[in-house]
């Protein structure tokens, strides 16, 4: 193993989309051979990486995929609420591939984005840890919550490791009053998947990605043993958003839970 890098390949999915542009190089670094996949383009291949475009939702393809590499760093998917074919498509047939894909190839660990929506309902005035019964906000948080169970699934009965990451809002900045509670800076989100790599033991562990935020809705003390030290806090960005923003009605479920937006939404396929 060259010096420095602490895994032979890792294979990054959804490497096209925000997360996976973000995550790319700093998954480089740790690796000798970076595979990166999307159904979309993803560029050229810089000369440590391999270039694999196909659709998880394809079980061949999948477990193709999956050959050889020791951790996947899992992206791909349906990002947003969509119609049910979507989400069935993306997230639940294409994860289902790729965990079927991780077993038979004998990977050791998937980390993968789960979200917030898995539990977007509780209200805000409810601070929650990663036991609570799930409540999922709308379709894609179904798929979410389908998800975490597989995951469970596989390590009880295969012991593939996984840690479900249930991301709050990663985006450069926080972009609305909700974010200044829900937000992941680009740096934490590098370490704590980094973090997730590299623990040493993680069985099935469910963690809330979220910065340092002053304001709080998720408990992370049973992920403790994964070491998340976030560094950043949205509170640095709370006179920017409200001067942009309406005050708030606290009533409303775009602000009373959780999931903000996607609780208040309708259902999809309306
Ligand atoms: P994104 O939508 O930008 O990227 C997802 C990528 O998956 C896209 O490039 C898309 O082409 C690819 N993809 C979709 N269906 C596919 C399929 N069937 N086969 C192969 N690739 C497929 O989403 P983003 O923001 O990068 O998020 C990454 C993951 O993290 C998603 O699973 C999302 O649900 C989750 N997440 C992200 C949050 C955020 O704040 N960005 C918050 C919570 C969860
Ligand atoms: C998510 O799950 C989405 O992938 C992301 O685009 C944001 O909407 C985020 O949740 C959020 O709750 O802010």
């Amino acid at each position: 193993m060259a010096e420095g890098k602490r895994f032979r390949r890792l294979l990054l999915t959804g490497a096209a989309g925000g997360l996976g542009t973000m995550l790319r190089p700093k998954l480089a670094e740790l690796c000798e051979t970076l595979r990166v996949s999307d159904i979309a383009d993803m560029g050229e291949a810089a000369g440590h990486e391999e270039v694999v475009r196909c659709d998880l939702a394809d079980a061949d393809a999948a477990l193709e995929l999956t050959r050889g590499v020791d951790a996947v760093v899992h992206m791909g998917g349906k990002g947003l609420e969509g119609t049910w074919d979507e989400v069935l498509h993306g997230n639940i047939v294409g994860f289902y591939n790729t965990f079927e894909g991780c077993r038979k190839n004998g990977v050791r660990r998937l980390v993968w984005g789960s979200s917030n929506h898995a539990i977007g309902f509780y209200r805000r005035e409810q601070v929650i840890d990663a036991s609570v019964t799930p409540r999922p906000d709308s379709n894609y948080g179904v798929s979410k919550v389908f998800g975490e169970g597989i995951a469970q699934y596989y390590w009880d009965k295969f012991g593939l490791e996984t840690v479900s990451i249930r991301i709050g809002s990663c985006f450069p900045e926080p972009r609305d009053r909700r974010m200044l509670t829900t937000w992941l800076s680009y740096r934490d989100c590098q370490h704590l998947i980094e973090r997730c790599l590299i623990a040493p033991r993680v069985a099935h562990t469910v963690i809330y990605g979220v910065s340092d935020n002053d304001m709080k809705l998720w408990d992370n003390w049973m992920a403790a043993h994964i070491g998340f030290r976030p560094q950043d806090n949205a509170e640095a960005f709370r006179s920017k958003i409200e001067a942009e923003t309406p005050e708030p009605d606290p009533n409303d479920l775009v602000h009373a839970a959780h999931g903000g937006g996607f609780a208040a939404a309708g259902h999809f396929e309306d």
